[in-house]
C-alpha cells in the first residue's frame, strides 16, 4: 500500500490495559476452560494481574448488563465476554444467544469500547469441548486477542 496511508491495525500488547472478564456460571466446566484461555493470554501479552477484574453472572444471559456496568464505570479499556449456550430441544438457545450477542454489540457500541466476544453457540457439548481447548482451538483466547487488538485501535482511532 502506499506508503502516506496512515495504517492503524491495532498491537497486540496489554501493557496497562484493564481488563474486564465476564464469564457464566452456566456450563461452567467449559467457560472455566475459556477464562484460562483468556487470563493466560492476557498476561503472556503484559496485562498485570492487579488490572484484571474477573466477574462471574449466572448465565450468558446476564452478560450484557454487566458489560453496560464494566462501561459505565470507565475503570476498564477492554471487556472480554466468556458463556457457552448449547442448544436444547426447546427455544431457549435462540433467545438466550440472540440476547447475548445483540446486547454486547450495543454496550460495544454505545460505550465505543473494546470487547471480545467469547460466547459459545453450540449444537452439541462435543462443539463445545473442542472450542474451548482441544481440536477448534480456545475461543477465550481469541476472545482477547480480539479486547486487545480493539483496545488498541479505539485508542489510536481517539488520537
Ligand atoms: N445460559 C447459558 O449461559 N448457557 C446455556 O446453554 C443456557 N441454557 O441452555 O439455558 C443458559 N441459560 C440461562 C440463561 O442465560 C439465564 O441465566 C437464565 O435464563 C436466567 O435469567
Amino acid at each position: 500500500m502506499d506508503e502516506r496511508i496512515r495504517q492503524i491495525e491495532g498491537e497486540i500488547s496489554a501493557r496497562g490495559l484493564r481488563v474486564g472478564l465476564i464469564a457464566s456460571r452456566f456450563n461452567d466446566f467449559i467457560v472455566d476452560r475459556l477464562v484460562d484461555g483468556a487470563v493466560t493470554t492476557l498476561q503472556e501479552h503484559g496485562a498485570e494481574p492487579a488490572d484484571i477484574v474477573c466477574v462471574r453472572v449466572p448465565g450468558a444471559f446476564e452478560i450484557p448488563v454487566a458489560a453496560s456496568r464494566m462501561a459505565t464505570s470507565k475503570r476498564f479499556d477492554a471487556i472480554v465476554a466468556l458463556a457457552c449456550v448449547i442448544r436444547g430441544a426447546t427455544p431457549h438457545f435462540d433467545y438466550v444467544s440472540n440476547e447475548a450477542s445483540s446486547g454486547l454489540a450495543r454496550v460495544s457500541l454505545e460505550h465505543e469500547i473494546a470487547l471480545g466476544f467469547g460466547v459459545l453457540t453450540c449444537d452439541t457439548l462435543e462443539q463445545a469441548i473442542e472450542r474451548s481447548g482441544s481440536k477448534a482451538g480456545n475461543k477465550g483466547i481469541d476472545a482477547a486477542l480480539t479486547a486487545i487488538r480493539m483496545a488498541s485501535v479505539l485508542r489510536q482511532l481517539a488520537g
